[in-house]
């Protein structure tokens, strides 16, 4: 019965003002950690401004006990998720207090606690684990959920393939999530990816794919609440493909005007995924423009509380150097 396996089945009032107070937050907390990195606080960092739709309209579906896996650029991934801004912070300044305790930085923050399994940056590299994190919910029998995050650069590659075969093959609860942002670094979709889809792979694989508005969280929510349901119910994966943008440089010190034009930034701009989502809780009444500014409030505090814990705590002390290098899992 469709919903009947998901954590918020309607998009209804409550689900679009969670959703609206993670995009928001996912913004603000970006523009904060570009400031630290502009200062030189933390380095290699990459944004997900333009982005947050995916992962929300994901991570909806999902439990604590179901499972994300993501990328170089997680951030997004992350919050959604829930996991702990002040930690996140802490993490991407190197300090004790961080989700990894300071020792993992920008492109490894992981809660386990969260589900949040790890952000990764060797490209490509977590859709392998993520399809064994699959295997092992399926074994144990649990109905947990896999998801993992990759870009329109990873979808070539093999660990994608070879996943998403063995995916279909074992029947996994997995969802394969390709946040198709047209560039890999300065490197355009158009060019490297033949066929024109990446959706359009999944025929291949026995599995449904399914190409979705990016900066649209329903367009996204209803698309992943299909595909958790499936996975769920023991009907296998899906591959969804979210047309996105990033606003931003690959990284800091990236012009993107270099290899795309202002008119194709103007057109991602004028579909902004935060702006089209308050457009729509008005419009339909979900909410008042004095319920949304709270929740932006409520965002700006949340991440002025997140950089003034992170930058108050202390970096790891030098014994810590050789602690957790492996651990044990029960
Ligand atoms: C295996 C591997 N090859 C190359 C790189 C260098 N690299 C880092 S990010 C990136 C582009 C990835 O593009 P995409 O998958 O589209 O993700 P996006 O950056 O657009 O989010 C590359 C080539 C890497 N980190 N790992
Ligand atoms: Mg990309």
């Amino acid at each position: 019965m469709a919903g009947e396996y998901s954590a918020r089945p309607e998009l209804n009032r409550g689900t679009l003002l969670w959703a609206y107070e993670r995009m928001v937050t996912i913004r603000r907390f970006e523009e904060q950690a570009r400031r630290e990195a502009d200062a030189g606080k933390l380095r290699g960092m990459h944004s997900s401004i333009g982005q947050e739709a995916v992962p929300t309209g994901v991570c909806a579906h999902l439990r604590d006990s179901d499972f994300v896996l993501g990328t170089h650029r997680s951030h997004h991934h992350c919050i959604a998720k829930g996991v702990d801004l002040n930690e996140m912070m802490a993490e991407l300044l190197g300090k004790a207090t961080g989700t990894n305790k300071g020792k993992g930085g920008t492109m490894h923050i992981a809660d386990i606690n969260k589900g949040m399994l790890g952000a990764n940056g060797v490209v490509g590299s977590n859709i392998p684990v993520a399809t064994g994190v699959a295997l092992s919910a399926s074994v144990r029998g649990s109905d947990q959920v896999s998801v993992v995050f990759f870009g329109d650069g990873a979808s070539s590659q093999g660990s994608l393939h070879e996943s998403m075969n063995l995916a279909s093959i074992w029947n996994l609860p997995i969802l394969f999530v390709c946040e198709n942002n047209r560039y890999a670094e300065a490197t355009p979709f158009e060019y490297s990816v033949a066929g024109a889809s990446v959706s359009g792979r999944a025929a291949g694989y026995a599995m449904p794919g399914v190409t979705v508005d990016g900066q649209s969280l329903p367009d996204v929510y209803a698309a992943a609440g299909e595909a958790v349901r499936r996975a769920r119910a023991g009907e296998g994966p899906t591959l969804i493909e979210a047309q996105t943008y990033r606003y931003q440089g690959h990284f800091g010190a990236d012009n993107p005007l270099g290899y795309r034009t202002e008119e194709e930034e103007a057109y991602y701009h004028a579909r902004d995924c935060i702006d089209r989502l308050r457009a729509h809780v008005l419009e339909g009444e979900y909410a008042t423009e004095a319920e949304l500014s709270d929740i932006d409030e409520s965002a700006v505090a949340a991440v002025l509380t997140a950089i003034q814990f992170a930058d108050e705590s202390p970096f790891p002390a030098d014994d810590e150097l050789t602690t957790d290098v492996y651990v044990s899992y029960r």
